[in-house]
């Protein structure tokens, strides 16, 4: 983006022409986001909530109630009274995941940390774990060169791509088919992606049912290629699995003909550039860890991972790179093993718990019962099932502290909340997301304005937090020992020479001296201020540094894999509700915030229930007609639109509605909807049970005119 400062003041941001990938394109959400910054509703001092509101406070007062009472709550009863949530935003900044990590980790081993990845990705990092023995790399579509790209369960051209950073996505996806080749989008609604490519309908779901017939498929039909033979272990096994799953058996499940799934699996053996990309709505279903694996190892089958427009992995071309992915990977593999969560025994999944138990974990007494919350960058009473049970158990804390932009619907029920700098008000780099870019790219950014009031980064408020608390972790008094270290001389703890390292360390980095010219932090702010790429394309052939298992071999054969297949024949739809709900994003909401920005928020924007019209009918629904939509587990009303460009049976409702922050966003506050996810289960038996996903998609729903 290209800001515009006058006064010190951002008035203005646009899309950057320069910029290598973007070329001059940015998203609605992007431009109105000098709004935020500016929001008269930001939280600019530290605030405490007394029995009339909030009132502002001071740093030193604000942090050093904290720091006196998460001690004392240490001392009593342990690290494992302390948790910490870390919501979505955390991931676009290096301060905040080096803050939330430093201190969710180091403060004990007994800590509990969530974050929003059981809401999104855990399912496709312990895919990977399986697979490939470690949660990094993950797998993407070579965007750039591939002939045919089947989509999964996403919708980038309203989302811009998620595990897949591409600029201008949908320009690069119409490459495809201008090339010659084919986008074929499996979704349950014909979605702003799927009306723009080939739509495949789906029963919301049902996609392992899909995905075990491709591989059906390419077994019987002979078609598994060689190099899979070569990549992998336990193909054998991985047949055996598919052999009840012949595509007319599971048509009744998915809806989809016979005929059609055995023309896609010979197009995905038969096509050189083939690649299968799944997300979202793949991963948060009753079992996205298997659906995850599976879309995998049918790229694995089709001979089309890791080659030039297949399903390939972008590493940081970092020498070590793989030591460190081994290291990783083997700890959490025995963590998978030994670990188990406290609330329904799930286990350790990337060192993050299942967020659908935050509440659970709070209200459970014994052990390890959470007295102290951090929630950083996150809005789960909108984000996780059963908000209500969340929001309840927050009066049962005995410390709750948040770190955001705003007073939201969760920072509401806290003790305090603290001010945090938004992306234009500190400097960054997206490490997150170095690997999952169709054309690897780096670009570091500078504040361009000062925070407003007294807002700090999450580091600087976590470092100074670590240093007034008398906790004696190894972590925490190292941290407390080099920032004296640093201030006498002048200066402040930072996790940015990490960062520095990383960019030097990678391709195109300067290699501490070895490139001349190559990149640092600073050289990249300096010398690239709109972004520099650093290959052509995705390399390929990397797979034997990638896969962490001895001899660089995938791995297919997994127990757990095998109990989650069975389980498909034990599910089924309760009584009373025929319908199947799913999500739909919105191209000016950003999952539960945005809904403040007066542009974003222009022509009175409503949430909607959308169902197909013969649905409607036999409900004698009308377009425009107020519904109650019921689930076991919740109700909540809205009006419905009727559409055909659905799969009968689904039922569509955007998430991240329903504001209600006291004292908070005022115009979110106004724009009505209901929260999505009261529909929503928090029993851990309807947790995915793998990688303790909640279950977003597909869950069981009626509709019915609301009676007034
Ligand atoms: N405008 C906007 N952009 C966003 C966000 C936002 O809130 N608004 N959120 C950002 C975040 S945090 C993320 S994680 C990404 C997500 O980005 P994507 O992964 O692209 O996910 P969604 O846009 O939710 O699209 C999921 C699609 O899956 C479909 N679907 C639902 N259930 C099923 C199913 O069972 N099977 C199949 N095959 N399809 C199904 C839905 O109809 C939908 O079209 O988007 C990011 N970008
Ligand atoms: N039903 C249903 N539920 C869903 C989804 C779905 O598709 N359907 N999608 C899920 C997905 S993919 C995700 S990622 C989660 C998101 O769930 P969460 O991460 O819990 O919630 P967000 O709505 O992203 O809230 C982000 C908060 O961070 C604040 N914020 C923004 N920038 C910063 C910053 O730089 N620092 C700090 N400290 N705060 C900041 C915002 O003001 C906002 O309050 O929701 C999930 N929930
Ligand atoms: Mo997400």
């Amino acid at each position: 983006m290209i800001a515009t400062v006058e006064d010190g003041r951002l008035t203005a941001l646009r899309p950057d022409k320069d910029h290598p990938l973007s070329a001059g394109f940015a998203c609605q959400k992007g431009i109105a986001f000098a709004e935020v910054v500016n929001d008269p509703d930001r939280v600019t001092t530290p605030l405490r909530r007394t029995d009339s509101g909030f009132v502002p406070v001071g740093w030193d007062e604000a942090l050093d109630d904290i720091a006196a009472r998460l001690t004392r709550i240490h001392r009593r009863h342990g690290s494992g009274a302390v948790a910490w949530y870390m919501g979505n935003p955390a991931a676009f900044s290096y301060s905040h995941l080096f803050a939330a990590i430093a201190f969710a980790k180091g403060i004990g081993p007994d800590s509990h940390f969530f974050s929003s990845s059981t809401q999104d990705t855990s399912s496709r990092l312990l895919a990977n774990q399986f697979l490939y023995g470690a949660p990094f790399p993950v797998p993407i579509p070579d965007l750039m060169r591939t002939d045919l790209l089947v989509m999964l369960g996403a919708n980038p051209v309203v989302s811009h791509g998620s595990f897949l950073t591409a600029p201008r996505i949908k320009d690069r996806m119409h490459d495809i088919v201008k090339r010659g080749g084919r986008v074929v989008v499996v979704d349950p609604r014909r979605s702003e992606t799927a009306a723009q490519f080939e739509w495949l309908g789906i029963v919301p779901d049902s996609d392992a049912y899909l995905l075990l017939s491709l591989l059906h498929v390419l077994f019987t039909e002979d078609l598994v290629d060689r190099l899979a033979r070569a990549q992998a272990d336990g193909l054998d096994w991985l047949q055996e699995q598919c052999v009840p799953f012949s595509p007319e058996a599971t048509s009744r499940h998915t809806g989809i003909p016979a005929d059609a799934v055995r023309a896609l699996a010979r197009d995905l053996a038969g096509t050189e550039r083939a690649a299968v990309y799944g997300r979202l709505g793949t991963c948060v279903g009753r079992s996205g860890t298997l659906t995850t694996y599976l879309i995998d190892a049918v790229n694995l089958a089709a001979g089309n991972l890791d080659v030039p427009g297949g399903s390939v992995f972008s590493t940081l071309g970092m020498p070590g790179q793989k030591w460190g992915s081994m290291a990783m990977g083997a700890s959490l593999r025995r963590s998978y093993r030994r670990k188990r969560t406290r609330v329904g025994g799930f286990r350790s999944v990337i060192g993050a718990e299942p967020a659908a138990l935050m509440a659970k974990e709070i209200s459970t007494p014994g052990r390890r019962q959470i007295k102290a919350m951090f929630i950083g960058a996150g809005n789960p009473v909108l984000s996780v099932p059963n908000g209500d049970e969340l929001e309840a158990a927050f009066a049962d804390l005995d410390l709750s502290v948040g770190l955001d932009l705003y007073v939201n619907e969760t920072t509401a029920h806290c003790d305090y909340v603290l001010p945090v700098t938004s992306m234009y008000e500190r400097d960054d780099f997206a490490v997150t997301f170095q690997m999952f870019q169709a054309t690897p790219f780096r670009q570091a950014t500078d504040a361009v304005v000062a925070s407003p009031g007294q807002a700090r980064t999450e580091w600087d408020i976590i470092a100074d937090l670590i240093g007034r608390t008398a906790i004696r972790t190894p972590v925490f008094t190292a941290l407390r020992s080099a920032a004296r270290v640093v201030a006498r001389r002048g200066k402040r703890l930072s996790p940015c020479p990490a960062i520095d390292v990383m960019i030097r360390l990678s391709e195109g980095g300067d290699r501490f001296g070895l490139r001349r010219g190559g990149l640092t932090f600073r050289r990249l702010i300096d010398r690239h201020p709109h972004g520099v790429v650093v290959a052509p394309e995705i390399r390929t052939g990397v797979l034997g540094n990638v896969v962490v298992y001895p001899k660089g071999r995938v791995r297919l054969a997994h127990e757990d894999i095998a109990t989650e297949i069975s389980a498909l024949a034990t599910r089924s739809q309760p009584p009373g509700y025929p319908l199947r709900m799913i999500g739909m994003r919105e191209p000016r909401s950003e999952n539960s915030w945005l809904h403040n920005s007066p542009l974003l928020m222009r022509g009175k924007r409503i949430q909607h229930a959308l169902m197909h019209a013969d649905d409607a009918a036999a409900r004698q629904l009308s377009d425009g007609d107020e519904v109650c939509v019921r689930s076991p587990y919740g109700q909540i009303a809205m009006a419905v639109s009727l559409t055909t460009d659905i799969v009968p049976g689904t039922v569509a409702i955007p998430h991240g509605w329903g504001h209600k922050g006291s004292g908070g966003w005022q115009i979110a506050n106004r724009a009505g909807g209901a929260n999505v996810n009261r529909l929503m289960s928090s029993d851990p038996a309807d947790v995915e049970a793998l990688a303790g996903m909640s279950w977003l998609t597909g869950v069981p729903v009626q509709v019915e005119l609301t009676r007034s």
